[in-house]
């Protein structure tokens, strides 16, 4: 493949990623101040008039975090790896310049908002709190503008489609194209909750709103969100970190299978968030959680194909014994490193996942603390420090610069780890045993009890832990693209190759009709009936409250 070929898709994505990071490097400041404020020390205060409050910071935490540098990074990531994958140019670049460009203005005017302390409604935005209508109109832009990049891949793919009849879709692309595809189900929710609901009312136009049917319209969304996360991840873990540790990807059929499986299984599983929301039938709830313990499955196809590639990749290195081979693995690669840690933590964070789905497990932790401590290991950890792996390589691939520090690296992804072993054990446990809710400036809570201060002490040497990683991280990023020598031989995009010929996948996997068909189908049967009750018997009464 000749990289400069693709020299708009390079700028678009360093671009991309230079917003997806600058959010991060705001976003990540204000998650210690938590821990810190949870374990009785308020740095807040130190911020005022700046922010207002632990409420705005936090605000400002979630949605430049787990919005705005997600986002971001996966716009940008895919803008390398479709046109990569396929050896082919953007169809329409324009189309994906216009997606960089609207998105940029949506965070633009979010941002006013959110720094005025005019949006302090947290990154889900429950109504009845009204935040200001610039807010809603910013992550609208935000979330049309990735519409619009995923448009641009569509038509990509097409072409390269047309162009090589019969020839299956590189796995990179394919995956890369079915998150995409996902993503545009999944906002549908939130695009009709937002346009038809909240911006309205934020605007004056209507007086009230109705609570319940904007949650579900939010969780239609909320649920596949954290999917669109976790996919750009396992695109990584399947198709590229098998050829950092020397191997080749297991199963290309199991792959493509999860990914389509996620696709079906990703979207109709929103109830499980609304578990203890009395105006959702229990009937409802119930086919949500059957379907939660389906969705399950393709990460447990990935949980197998991914260890499974290591292992022939570890083996081929001269790794030996049941467990030996592990120790032959690149550890010393910071990449490979930072995502191979990523998937460890990952793993106890489905493990929490699967306790959330379960009804009555979930009434015990719903609302509680335990809920940051399940998010921090999966969009926290398998999701953030894999974009930071990726990162590793992707940097000096986009500057044609040495990664300024590759031992920082590696000091940045174990800390990360470490960190967030305390960070997240401490919040699982404050949630389980002791009910602590979330989102609360426990510092000023009354109720705050002395036999939570250790866990409370325990979160905060953890956050404080993750800040001196992320620090690390930023040095190697500035370092890398000021101050680090020019590449002597460029870094390529790893791509894992197949063990079995991938034109050996059964067609039926490389045709979209039928997947798509049945994608509506599901929806239509997980939310028709239910959505259609709910609007028919929607009281728009609320009014919108300012409780910050
Ligand atoms: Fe979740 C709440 C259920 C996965 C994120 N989740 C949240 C919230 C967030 C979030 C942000 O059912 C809070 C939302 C809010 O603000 O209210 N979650 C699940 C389930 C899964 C799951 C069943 N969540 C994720 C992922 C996220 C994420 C992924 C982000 C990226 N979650 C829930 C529920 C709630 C919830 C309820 C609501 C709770 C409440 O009451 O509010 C599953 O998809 C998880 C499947 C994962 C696995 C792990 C597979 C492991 C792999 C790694 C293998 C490699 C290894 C390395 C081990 C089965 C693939 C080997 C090592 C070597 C050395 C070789």
């Amino acid at each position: 493949m000749d990289v400069k070929a693709f020299t708009f898709e390079r700028k678009l994505a360093a671009w991309n990623i230079g917003v997806a990071i600058a959010a991060l490097a705001i976003g990540t400041w204000f998650g210690p101040l938590q821990a810190f404020e949870h374990a009785g020390l308020n740095l807040y205060k130190w911020l005022a008039p700046g922010i207002k409050s632990y409420y705005q910071g936090l605000t400002l935490h979630a949605t430049l975090n787990a919005l705005i540098w997600t986002t971001f990074f996966i716009v940008g990531f895919f803008s390398l790896t479709i046109p990569y994958t396929l050896n082919r140019k953007l169809r329409y670049p324009k189309v994906n310049l216009a997606a960089l460009i609207i998105m940029i203005v949506g965070l633009l005017l979010a941002a006013v908002p959110l720094l005025l302390n005019q949006a302090s409604v947290l990154y889900t935005f429950y109504p009845p709190m009204k935040a200001d209508p610039l807010f809603y109109i910013g992550l609208t832009l935000v979330v049309v503008g990735s519409w619009i990049a995923g448009y641009g891949f569509y038509f990509t793919l097409y072409a390269w489609r047309k162009e090589n009849p019969g020839v299956r879709t590189p796995f990179i692309a394919f995956a890369s194209v079915v998150t995409m595809v996902m993503w545009q189900f999944a906002t549908l929710g939130v695009a009709a909750e937002i346009l038809g609901m909240l911006l309205p009312w934020s605007f004056g136009l209507v007086k009230g709103t109705d609570p319940e049917l904007a949650r579900t319209l939010f969780w239609w969304t909320g649920h596949p969100l954290v999917y669109f996360w976790l996919l750009p991840a396992y695109v990584s873990w399947y198709g590229m970190v098998p050829k950092q540790a020397g191997g080749k990807l297991f199963s290309d059929t199991l792959a493509r299978l999860a990914f389509w499986m996620f696709l079906l299984f990703s979207l109709p599983v929103g109830f499980h968030h609304q578990y203890v929301d009395p105006g959702v039938p229990a009937g409802w709830k119930f086919l949500h959680a059957i379907l939660t313990f389906i969705v399950f499955l393709p990460s447990m196809m990935t949980a197998f194909t991914v260890i499974a590639s290591l292992e022939m990749g570890a083996r081929a290195r001269g790794g030996k014994g049941l467990l030996g081979w592990i120790l032959k693995l690149p550890w010393k690669d910071p990449s490979y490193a930072a995502q191979n840690l990523a998937m460890i933590l990952f793993a106890f964070g489905g493990i929490g996942g699967i306790t959330n789905a379960s009804y009555n497990v979930n009434l015990v932790i719903h609302n509680t603390i335990w809920v940051p401590g399940h998010l921090h290991l999966t969009v926290g950890t398998g999701v953030t420090l894999t974009f930071i792996g990726i990162l590793y390589w992707l940097l000096p691939h986009l500057t044609g610069k040495e990664l300024f520090s590759k031992k920082l690296g590696l000091w940045q992804a174990w800390l990360w780890f470490i960190g967030m072993i305390f960070f997240s054990n401490s919040l699982h446990l404050l949630g389980l045993h002791f009910g602590v809710p979330r989102r609360t400036a426990m510092g000023m809570a009354p109720y705050n009890l002395p036999e939570w201060r250790p866990f409370q002490i325990e979160a905060a040497i953890g956050g404080f832990i993750l800040l001196i990683s992320f620090l690390l991280f930023l040095v190697n990023v500035l370092g890398t693209v000021f101050a680090s020598k020019p590449l002597e031989k460029p870094v390529e995009m790893p791509v894992a190759e197949s063990v079995q010929d991938p034109q050996l996948t059964p067609a039926w996997m490389d045709n979209w009709r039928p997947w798509l068909a049945a994608t509506v189908l599901l929806l239509a049967v997980a939310y028709g009936p239910i959505l259609y009750e709910m609007i028919r018997s929607a009281q728009f009464v609320s009014p919108g409250f300012r409780v910050w």
